[in-house]
């Protein structure tokens, strides 16, 4: 997969080449590229933003350097159709299916901008020859899209084959199923008086199996009802401690 970022802050990135995601990149799986912003600028303070038209407050990033970075970009790639991901709190909001999708693309584009945003002639052109896809991490506000877009390159990119070393990890976490992850426990078996969950001592795997969804279940049901069906609601007993 191929990832190019443009950002005015590209060493903002830089922690990506860390850890897992590192090592997909040393490994070949993953291409990763970031662009500095003001290098397609042609002015002598290397000028990206402008007040908005119509007024009010803040600054809005000016077209025509946006314009010749994603030319430049365009002009190396191999012709096929990126998908131009837009950071903006006014997106769609990212989830694990969309991490999903994302993981099967070839090549991902993150336009990353500051200030109020980018100006919007940008994004309608840029709809002509990728895929463009604004997108929100939730519901606050971020100062730019730099760390949004890490947040997806490292979701997006554990996804890509090869990338996390045992797969099965990716099958059992929260949201893997539309639930929150049961909890986990590890060596030693008491730890501050407190006890590991007897039933995981058992070596019976079918109980396990049915504790562990039933604990899913229930914390889904009382930190995030919002995921739940109809059919998995909160139960009385959920709330209660040790039950
Ligand atoms: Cl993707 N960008 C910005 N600027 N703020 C955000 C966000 C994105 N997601 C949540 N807040």
């Amino acid at each position: 997969m191929h990832i190019d970022v443009v950002s005015i802050f590209p060493e903002y990135l830089a922690p990506l080449r860390m850890s897992l995601l590192g090592k997909a990149m040393t490994d070949g799986i993953i291409d990763f590229a970031t662009h500095d912003l003001r290098d397609f600028t042609h002015d002598r303070h290397r000028t990206v933003d402008a007040p908005p038209y119509g007024g009010g407050a803040g600054m809005v990033m000016k077209p025509e350097p946006w314009g010749e970075a994603l030319d430049h970009l365009r002009g190396a790639g191999d012709g096929s159709r990126p998908t131009l991901l837009v950071p903006t709190p006014a997106g769609h909001r990212f989830s694990q299916a969309m991490a999903r999708d994302l993981a099967r693309r070839e090549w991902l584009i993150f336009a990353c901008g500051r200030y109020e945003g980018i100006d919007q002639r940008v994004i309608d052109d840029a709809a002509g020859w990728a895929e463009v896809i604004p997108f929100s991490l939730g519901d606050y506000v971020l100062n730019g899209g730099e760390v949004a877009s890490m947040a997806v390159i490292e979701a997006v990119g554990r996804l890509i084959p090869g990338v996390v070393g045992n797969p099965e990890s990716l099958v059992e976490e929260s949201h893997s199923d539309g639930l929150l992850e049961y909890p986990s426990y590890t060596k030693p078996r008491v730890w501050r008086d407190r006890e590991v969950p007897e039933i995981l001592l058992s070596g019976d795997h079918a109980k396990i199996a049915a504790w562990r969804a039933e604990q899913s279940r229930r914390r889904t049901a009382v930190t995030r009802p919002d995921l739940l069906h109809s059919s998995q609601v909160l139960a009385p007993d959920d709330l209660a401690e040790g039950s």
